[in-house]
């Protein structure tokens, strides 16, 4: 049995599309923040007739447990092992609302069963393993900044996350602003391959994506927040443009998503230092110093249709729990 937390995190620059689907490949790298306050906490306990899922305490349906299922044949295969288990998994996060849950949740997943399985997995290691269940699960392995590397290798050994030192004093938040209730219509695996495979702005999506990575991590060495919340909303709206240009168009914005960014523009314009980013969901993540946090998120909460703000700091990495 062994039990693992993991938190969820936000890519400030944007990972969307995949070099190859069956080892679940990005088709770019991508950079994150990981959050204080969302994540789950998964137990996996081995024994039974067949693997067994709940989720927030209810049996999980049929095709989430066979999901889960063959991601815990990869575990066992590099195990030797074929038990079956049951796995209980509470999230801390809104599910499927564009908060990155399958990020906490399959690291959380990959760091409890790896260990009940009797694996131990470096950081690096789990993250290649957490990438395999879902790409953004591989960043919340490392807490704080991390950049998420899409390797050249066919194999994709070369395909991990790393975390990226943050300068002394460069305290910041992330504004989590809900824009939405109940699940998004169409997921991220879905909305990125309908990209890939017609928009004619993948490739230049594709193409500028380096840069921004680049930009991004000098941004933090130099403690530079302007330049990094410029560098991610580049690379938000550029994502959601190549999205928008698929066939069929594919948007995840709501009117509140622009009266979010509309009220981010007009803070900036008065000189406050605020930058947006969206993932693919109707909530906006809002950038800025720490000491604004509480009084920014006052202030979008404001916006008719808006259903709650969360101030998050930077988080820790995924972490085993006792009992
Ligand atoms: C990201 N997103 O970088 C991007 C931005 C959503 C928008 O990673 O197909 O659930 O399981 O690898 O990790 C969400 O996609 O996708 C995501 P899969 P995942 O955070």
């Amino acid at each position: 049995m062994a039990r693992a937390i993991a938190h969820t995190n936000i890519a400030l620059v944007k990972y969307w599309g995949k070099r190859d689907a069956a080892l679940n490949l990005p088709a770019t790298g991508s950079l994150s923040l990981t959050l204080d306050g969302f994540y789950t906490d998964t137990t996996v306990t081995l024994g039974g007739e067949t693997d067994r899922l709940t989720l927030d305490g209810t049996a999980a349906s049929d095709a989430e447990t066979a999901r889960v299922s063959r991601y815990l044949d990869l575990v066992r295969d590099l195990a030797g092992r074929t038990e079956r288990a049951q796995i209980e998994s509470e999230n801390h996060v809104p599910t499927a609302a564009g908060l990155a849950s399958s990020a906490s949740g399959f690291c959380a997943l990959a760091l409890a069963a790896s260990s009940a399985y009797g694996l131990d997995l470096d950081p690096r290691a789990l993250s290649v393993l957490a990438r395999r269940g879902s790409g953004s699960a591989a960043r919340s392995v490392f807490g704080g900044f991390v950049r998420m590397d899409k390797g050249v290798r066919d194999d994709g050994e070369d395909c991990a996350a790393s975390p990226i030192a943050t300068p002394a004093g460069f305290d910041l938040c992330l504004l989590v602003v809900r824009c939405a209730t109940g699940r998004k219509k169409v997921g991220s695996t879905v909305g990125m391959n309908s990209t890939e495979q017609t928009s004619p702005y993948f490739p230049a999506w594709v193409e500028t994506h380096d840069a921004d990575m680049r930009a991004a991590e000098a941004a933090i060495a130099a403690r530079d927040l302007d330049a990094l919340g410029a560098t991610m909303e580049h690379s938000t709206l550029k994502m959601h443009a190549s999205a928008l240009a698929a066939q069929p168009g594919l948007w995840y914005f709501r009117p509140v998503t622009l009266a979010v960014m509309d009220a981010v523009r007009a803070l900036r314009e008065e000189g406050v230092t605020a930058y947006f980013t969206m993932d693919a969901g109707p909530h906006v993540k809002v950038l800025c110093r720490a000491e604004d946090g509480e009084g920014i998120a006052d202030r979008l909460s404001q916006i008719e249709g808006t259903r709650g703000v969360s101030v998050c700091r930077p988080g820790p990495a995924a972490r085993l729990v006792d009992g």
